[in-house]
């Protein structure tokens, strides 16, 4: 039986909470990845309102254990985030596989929807066919992907789609980048080069600054996307979080994790390989779903 499933089916009953009742929630939330420390924090405060409120039944108090983890979420509108920013750059950061390419198309595609004008930049130049997956995208989204070579370098065709940009081609890039970026020194290298190259070249001393990193979470990786969050963010500060495969049994809690520990809010959840899902992170909708609701 999946997570979600699983609590459903604890607060599922009526009558009198059983003995027992919170030392098990917090068991059932480590499951789905809220992580230990987080776990007891918040079913301590729910046994506190339990007590305060004389609250005995399942169903109330599933309901105030939803509020109770909607409250501890940062949120961050993703479209107020870009406003006034022409062009905007967005840099997808995060490890190999967690759906960085395929995150990039979902969102040109729901920007443009929304009246932008995007332009992809295949920054990944590592990995064989990766600017061929994107152009891919690209030519089914009938949207301009600015590519170099295998092999070549990030900054520079970072550089080339801002400049493409400037040039009236877009006002919005979205850049996919390596996966390798992972080791501390060669994301801080890479960045640090991107930044150069848009201060130097493009004689825009903000843009750079400016510029939107969002790190790309797989939902399945559990705990594991929370050290990797730790790693990019120690190493370049994000923005925010884009928590992919949140479809087929995910469980998710790591996002009140980011939040909590790390103060990043989650901006985008995406479950599915189509363009159409992504949405917009709704605090009270995933606080609701991870506390399940029916
Ligand atoms: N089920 C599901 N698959 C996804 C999602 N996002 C990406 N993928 C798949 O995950 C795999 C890796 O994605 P890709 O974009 O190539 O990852 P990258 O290495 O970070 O660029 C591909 O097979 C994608 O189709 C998602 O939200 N749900
Ligand atoms: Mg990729």
């Amino acid at each position: 039986m999946g997570f979600a499933a699983k609590i459903k089916d604890f607060f599922g009953f009526t009558g009198p909470l059983p003995e027992g009742f919170f030392d098990d929630l917090e068991d059932l939330l480590v499951e789905g990845d809220l992580g230990p420390g987080l776990a007891v924090k918040l079913v301590g405060r729910l046994q506190e309102l339990s007590k305060k409120e004389k609250i005995t039944e399942p169903g109330p108090l599933r309901e105030r254990f939803a509020k109770l983890l909607e409250d501890g979420l940062k949120v961050l509108d993703p479209d107020t985030l870009l406003k006034g920013e022409s062009p905007a750059l967005i840099l997808l950061l995060g490890v190999n596989g967690t759906g960085k390419t395929t995150t990039a198309a979902k969102l040109a595609a729901r920007y443009r929807a929304r009246g932008r004008n995007p332009i992809l930049a295949a920054a990944d130049t590592f990995r064989a066919g990766a600017v061929d997956q994107l152009k891919i995208h690209g030519q089914r989204l009938k949207i301009r992907v600015v590519a170099h070579r295998q092999g070549g370098d990030p900054a520079a065709v970072v550089y080339d789609a801002m400049e493409a940009a400037l040039a009236g081609g877009g006002d919005l890039v979205i850049a996919d980048t390596a996966g390798r970026m992972h080791t501390r020194t060669a994301l801080v290298e890479e960045l640090k080069k991107i930044d150069r190259v848009l201060e130097t070249r493009l004689k825009k001393p903000e843009t750079a600054a400016r510029c939107i990193k969002w790190l790309v979470l797989d939902a399945t990786t559990g705990r594991n996307a929370l050290a990797q969050a730790e790693i990019f963010h120690g190493a370049v500060p994000l923005d925010g979080v884009i928590l992919t495969k949140y479809d087929s049994g995910a469980r998710g809690g790591v996002v009140f994790s980011l939040s909590e520990e790390l103060k990043l809010p989650t901006v985008f959840i995406c479950d599915g390989e189509g363009y159409e899902h992504i949405r917009p992170f709704d605090p009270a909708a995933f606080a609701e779903r991870f506390a399940g609701r029916n």
